[in-house]
């Protein structure tokens, strides 16, 4: 792609900018080219302006007193955590992005119970959809008072087609219960430096950066490929005491570079899955929540977090495991269900598993 230069005439730079593809240019012609794909168009178009009205929300965070707790001393969400403004408004911004095309028939936050389903949010009883979305609104939410990156995770399913026997009912969660390798597509907004949306639609990953407040998101990272082998490590270590002894090891022979081919590994450690993931995903490395013995399912969630990230890290040449299972086989056996999770390039978590095979 041809980036325009600070100095250029403008019609050249006007030329290069026409050149620039578009997210919703990528998803037009990606839908055309996979026909089981094409009604996913509307809703990726409002995961995209959803995308962009929460950047704007995060940027003016501060400024419009919307960095704090929800209610008077902070309303706990599901998962027993307290729940910011910001994670409520984003949830309601997705929600309503993800029904309005009239394409989903119900959509699954982690910041709520029950999914939300999208007869009701388009005031129509009848309505039934025929794709069913995940979603983590604001991930890292606990950055947003320090004005550091968060994010948006997102994954979307095909409602299965079930040959049901009269009396047997349909289940309504059926399709967000089903293993991550069943995903259509997922991604995430990184909400940092600049607004970036990562995307997969099972044809490779590619990232998108939002040009300006309110603009387009354009293709700036086409075909990101993970390298096999990374010098970084994301985990809080914090919680090192808790682990088991083999999770102990390898970190410790990360750091050291130890074993064929490995390379010492720095640490570092955003506290939000979505920028975490995105430094690994771009320079390679691992990103790890472990269980520990007071949690030995770790914090991340299944559906919300875990399978989404999973699906683009391994469209990307990457790896994503409990440690001992790949993550995307796992078949869910709730909505907020929390898995521990090893991710990233291939060579490094092969390491895991070899280790926790022992
Ligand atoms: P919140 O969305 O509740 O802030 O949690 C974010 C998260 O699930 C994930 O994005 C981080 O990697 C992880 O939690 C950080 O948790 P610790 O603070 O325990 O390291």
């Amino acid at each position: 792609m041809d980036e325009p230069k600070v100095g250029e005439e403008p019609s050249v730079m006007s030329q290069a900018l026409s050149k620039q593809k578009t997210l919703s240019r990528y998803v037009e012609v990606e839908t055309w080219k996979h026909r089981e794909l094409t009604d996913l168009q509307p809703v990726m178009r409002g995961i995209e302006s959803a995308c962009r009205g929460i950047a704007t929300l995060v940027r003016r965070a501060q400024c419009d007193e919307i960095a704090g707790l929800h209610g008077n001393d902070g309303d706990m969400n599901v998962q027993g955590e307290v729940q910011k403004v910001m994670d409520v408004l984003a949830n309601n911004i997705l929600a309503a992005s993800m029904c309005a095309p009239g394409k989903m028939d119900y959509v699954a936050s982690e910041e709520e119970e029950e999914p939300t389903y999208c007869s009701a949010v388009l005031q129509n009883a009848a309505f039934q959809g025929e794709y069913a979305g995940v979603f983590d609104p604001l991930d890292g939410s606990s950055n947003i008072e320090a004005g550091l990156p968060v994010g948006t995770i997102f994954g979307i399913y095909r409602r299965p087609q079930l040959n049901l026997s009269p009396e047997r009912e349909r289940d309504p969660l059926e399709a967000i219960m089903q293993p991550g390798s069943k995903l259509l597509a997922s991604g995430y907004c990184l909400y940092g430096g600049q607004t970036i949306l990562v995307l997969t639609l099972g044809q490779g990953v590619h990232g998108f950066t939002l040009n300006k407040p309110g603009g387009d998101f354009i293709l700036t990272q086409p075909n990101m490929r993970i390298p096999a082998r990374g010098q970084l490590y994301a985990i809080n270590e914090g919680s090192s005491h808790l682990w088991e002894p083999k999770v102990t090891e390898y970190v410790r022979r990360l750091k050291l570079g130890e074993g064929e081919g490995n390379v010492p590994h720095r640490t570092a450690y955003v506290g939000a899955m979505v920028a975490d993931v995105h430094r690994v995903l771009v320079e390679g490395g691992v990103y790890a929540y472990p269980g520990t013995v007071d949690a030995p399912n770790g914090k991340i969630r299944l559906l919300y977090e875990a399978n989404p990230m999973s699906m683009l890290v391994e469209q990307a040449g990457g790896l994503s495991t409990t440690g001992r299972q790949r993550i995307l086989d796992l078949k869910p056996t709730g909505i907020h269900q929390r898995v521990p999770i090893f991710i990233g390039s291939k060579e490094d978590i092969k390491d895991l598993q070899a280790l926790l095979k022992d």
